[in-house]
């Protein structure tokens, strides 16, 4: 865990030694994300950021950009974070990490603080990550002398101003930027953004990329301390449901998370040091141990969706199956039985 160091001047760079837990049993009570929150009932990435601080552990710092996520956790006078939390500006989650990584080891070194292994981790919505600081993230990935995490919560809409329309979010969803009218039913026409594999094959060096959905929490925990470990700056992008956004009764979150890897829509997977490992119910999909349910297991069951006739269920199924059967990460990682 924190292990103080005081051998070797280099010694401040090193990360954390955060081991996998085997299990939820193996998993500790204490939390850093407590009460005092006001995000909706059943929301995801509320769980997101309880279980990203409850993996780094107490000596960890957490940056959030504008956002849900700083929004409703710090309104005024009360906050459910109890490791040092800073808000920064919606597209600048990459700029906040790199610059507090810097600043700590600046500091160590010119023995202004005790050398001492700290997670840093700055964490962004879609609208803020995919879209908004993307170029800030993309900078921070290839700053390979710092270690810190950018983990970007994916509720699939810029949901704190009302559930506008991202890069992130899913062909044909209902938003308030695109309401399906009489003439045209579908007003959002774009495929969701491939941020995780876009960033792993944009930068080589960056020894960690993973996908994770809370519903699988146990494998998400692992995936932010693996991130944590494996030294220089990390990336991870997590699937959230949103009861408000995605139009569903609150009690379905988890059950949402688990369609969206079941249909195959949300594949998780690791790309550590350049390799791409399937990992939970999609590497069963790909051994074949286990088949894709249909998306309209998915789609169906979300109120953004219900303007869908068969024909957007087709296009959605077809686009998937294109997904699964000819590219993961186009033109850089062939997906493979190999998982
Ligand atoms: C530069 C800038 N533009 C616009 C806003 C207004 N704004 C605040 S939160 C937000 C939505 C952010 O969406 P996302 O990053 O996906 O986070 P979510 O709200 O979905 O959690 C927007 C547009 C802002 N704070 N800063
Ligand atoms: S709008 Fe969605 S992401 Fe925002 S607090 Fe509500 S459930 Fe969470
Ligand atoms: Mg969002």
């Amino acid at each position: 865990m924190s292990d103080v160091i005081t051998e070797t001047l280099d010694d401040y760079i090193k990360t954390q030694v955060l081991e996998a837990w085997k299990g939820p049993k193996t998993v500790p009570e204490q939390e850093y994300f407590t009460s005092g929150h006001r995000t909706c009932q059943g929301c995801e990435s509320a769980l997101v950021m309880k279980l990203m601080a409850k993996a780094a552990g107490p000596r960890t710092i957490i940056l959030g950009s504008t956002g849900c996520m700083y929004v409703a956790n710090t309104t005024y006078l009360s906050t459910p974070w109890s490791v040092p939390w800073m808000h920064t500006q919606l597209g600048s989650s990459g700029s906040a990490a790199t610059g507090t990584a810097a600043g700590l080891r600046a500091l160590m070194r010119k023995g202004k603080m005790e050398k001492e292994r700290i997670n840093v981790i700055a964490f962004c919505g879609d609208g803020g990550g995919a879209d908004m600081g993307l170029s800030a993230i993309s900078a921070a990935l290839q700053h390979t002398e710092y270690n810190l995490l950018i983990l970007m919560y994916d509720n699939e809409s810029y949901a704190n101003t009302d559930i506008q329309v991202s890069g992130s979010s899913p062909y044909g969803a209902n938003s308030t930027f695109s309401p399906p009218g009489k003439e045209r039913r579908i007003m959002h026409r774009r495929w969701k953004k491939n941020t995780a594999p876009m960033l792993a094959a944009g930068h080589p060096e960056c020894k960690y990329v993973a996908t994770v959905c809370m519903s699988y929490a146990v494998e998400a925990m692992n995936a932010v301390r693996k991130a944590l470990s494996i030294g220089g700056p990390t990336f991870i992008h997590s699937l959230d449901p949103c009861p408000k956004g995605w139009d569903y009764d609150p009690m379905f979150s988890h059950e949402l998370g688990e369609l969206a890897v079941e249909t195959g829509i949300w594949p998780l997977y690791e790309i550590e040091e350049g390799k791409i490992k399937m990992y939970g119910k999609s590497k069963r999909i790909v051994n074949g141990q286990m088949k894709r349910k249909p998306v309209q297991d998915y789609l169906l069951r979300q109120g953004r969706f219900a303007h869908f006739i068969d024909e957007d269920i087709e296009y959605f199924q077809a686009k998937t199956d294109e997904m699964w059967e000819k590219w993961l990460i186009p033109g850089v990682l062939p997906f493979s039985a190999e998982a």
